[in-house]
């Protein structure tokens, strides 16, 4: 064992916005025992729908630091905590939040912004999520997931990724070995031939390095 020996999550995360600043935020926060991740889609058809996704990332971020984000209900309660206090603009958002503490994930989502768990197959972690009413509404339904991480790559990412990439497509590249690289060309996935995105898109990925 080195002098650094430990848990050494590698992470890595893309935000490709399809026009402007798009509405798609991530977050990546590490804290001293923990690896804060999520993914936020402000909603397009809505005013204020990238300012509520800033909104929600800013309040992980803040809640993070925070003890207790270990705790299985931790990201179902944050979320309902950011459903209940809007921001200014009262933009909606879907958001999917995790957090990853060695070997164990858990987090929560509400709305349509997804965790999966790549391995030789995938895990959809956020299978049992209710995709209306959107974090903001004031009665969105957050939705827990926990897994073990094992030595599997955990994928967080909004719509534009998982509505408009193929699934083995995917998966096929968040088996590689370079995570910068394997975050970049997935985010790419969705790009049409003319050279724009249907949607933003925002990816996160994490996985043991020691896998
Ligand atoms: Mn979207």
């Amino acid at each position: 064992m080195t002098a650094d020996a430990g848990w050494h999550p590698d992470v890595a995360y893309v935000v490709l916005p399809s026009k402007g600043q798009g509405q798609d935020r991530v977050t990546v926060i590490r804290t001293t025992e923990a690896l804060v991740l999520a993914v936020a889609d402000g909603s397009g058809g809505m005013r204020g729908g990238a300012e509520a996704a800033e909104h929600a990332v800013r309040m992980i971020s803040d809640a993070a630091r925070q003890a207790n984000a270990q705790h299985p209900e931790w990201c179902a309660s944050l979320i309902t905590r950011i459903d209940a206090t809007p921001a200014v603009s009262r933009g909606q958002c879907a958001l999917v939040v995790a957090v990853v503490v060695e070997n164990t994930i858990v987090g929560a989502s509400a709305g349509d912004c997804g965790a999966w768990l790549v391995t030789d197959r995938i895990d959809e972690l956020t299978e049992e999520q209710v995709r209306k009413p959107l974090v903001g509404s004031g009665s969105a339904v957050p939705v827990a997931f926990k897994a073990d991480l094992g030595k599997g790559t955990l994928l967080l990412a909004s719509d534009g990724l998982l509505k408009y990439a193929p699934r083995a497509r995917i998966a096929a590249l968040a088996r590689g070995p370079d995570l910068d690289a394997v975050a970049h060309h997935i985010a790419e996935l969705p790009r049409l031939r003319s050279g724009a995105l249907p949607d933003d898109v925002g990816v996160v990925l994490c996985r043991d390095r020691a896998r």
